[in-house]
């Protein structure tokens, strides 16, 4: 039984799967109906706005949903939102068993257990938990942090350097190391980097031909789609016509945010609304602009994760101030000996007092080694 449970459930987070990149600020949500040992419905949520999986599910099960178990990645939620709340939906349906992965997290959606139980449905709560928090790992931030969630992403050499001393990157990892590196693009709303990357790099910031590995339960790719582009430009000095600006490999448009300091030069912001970006001015600190300020309001506009493809500066700015959740590495064999490290002003005086990271993930790509860890906080 609880082999059957766990295949359906999980065939529920690889449906989720589908939609990765393209829900935000929602969850990744995948529901699966069985009866008697046969899938009756499958769906998954596609997007912010649209209808849920559960209501997807439904709606393909028909009446052979009465008497069925639903297996759901994430608790239904029990609220007038957008749609109406899908515990009702399980209910009227005449689900017989519930059975999901993740509790809800979010306040307003809470409670479709507790409603579906006393009506008399039998619910199952924390099997494959670990799997499902992971794969909304987005989602739970927000919920318990209230900021969205930051990933630093870099390539490093053996000896720790991201950039030879005259700034050139390209390209301390592998062919095989970038492809993997794209998918954290999908993976997140947004992508952000500092204007010296900008001008340094010139990069496109889009998703063209990502290897998927980061996502385990992803079994076929999402629809490809680019990330917000998020530049941290205090005085404005992004050129308008940075590739960035262009669009994607789609023909999709480019959305582009330019965070710029209070006071930044008028006819700069001009320029650049004219190359299509969105300008926004944020207050400073320390002659910067304010980093929490800018996590507030990629927030607000719904981008609840940043993919932080920033130069030693900012990446020191972010990892200084604790704003970084999680870390990938792309570690090459290769030596700089001078250079530019990961983190320039994330000043520890001593080795006892380092940052530390819990490493998720030691995988080798060819020659490169892979690492996924979080922060320790
Ligand atoms: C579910 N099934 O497929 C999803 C859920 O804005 P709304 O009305 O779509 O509500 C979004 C909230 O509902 C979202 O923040 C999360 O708490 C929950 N998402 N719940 O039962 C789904 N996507
Ligand atoms: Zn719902």
């Amino acid at each position: 039984m609880r082999e059957l449970d766990e295949r359906f459930l999980r065939r529920a987070l690889q449906l989720a799967e589908r939609a990765r990149g393209h829900t935000h600020p929602n969850p990744l949500v995948g529901a699966v109906l069985v009866r008697e040992g046969r899938v009756v419905g499958e769906g998954y949520h596609p997007r912010a706005g649209e209808a849920h999986a559960e209501v997807l599910a439904l709606s393909q099960a028909g009446e052979l949903a009465r008497g069925a178990t639903a297996y759901v990645s994430l608790e239904p939620c029990a609220h007038f939102g957008r749609t109406p709340p899908c515990s009702l939906a399980l209910l009227q349906a005449g689900v017989a068993r519930v059975v999901v992965a993740a509790r809800e997290e979010n306040p307003l959606a809470q409670g479709g257990l507790e409603r579906l139980r006393a009506a008399g449905v039998a619910v199952e709560a924390g099997l494959l938990e670990a799997e499902a928090r992971a794969q909304n790992e987005v989602f739970f931030h927000v919920q318990k942090t209230g900021r969205p969630f930051v990933l630093l992403k870099a390539a490093l050499t053996l000896d720790g350097k991201a950039a030879a001393p005259s700034g050139d990157a390209r390209w301390v990892s592998s062919e095989a190391s970038r492809r993997v590196a794209q998918a954290y693009r999908q993976g997140l709303p947004a992508v952000a980097v500092g204007v010296g990357t900008v001008l340094q790099d010139d990069p496109a910031l889009t998703v063209r031909e990502p290897d998927f590995r980061p996502f385990p339960l992803m079994l076929e790719p999402p629809p490809l789609r680019d990330p917000a582009k998020v530049v941290l430009d205090t005085e404005a000095r992004t050129p308008p016509t940075a590739r960035l600006f262009r669009p994607g490999p789609r023909g999709e448009p480019a959305r582009v945010y330019l965070l710029v300091g209070k006071g930044a030069p008028k006819e700069r912001l001009a320029a650049l609304e004219r190359a299509g970006a969105r300008v926004v001015e944020l207050p400073r600190e320390g002659g910067r602009v304010s980093l929490e300020g800018a996590l507030g309001f990629l927030l607000e506009e719904g981008l609840d994760g940043v993919l932080l493809e920033a130069g030693p500066t900012l990446a020191g700015a972010f990892l200084a101030r604790g704003l970084v959740d999680k870390l990938a590495l792309f570690l090459a064999p290769k030596l700089l000996g001078e250079g530019r490290g990961l983190a320039e002003g994330l000043a520890v005086e001593r080795v006892a007092e380092a940052r530390k990271l819990r490493l998720t993930r030691r995988e080798w790509l060819e020659e490169d080694l892979w690492l996924e860890g979080y922060l320790e906080v």
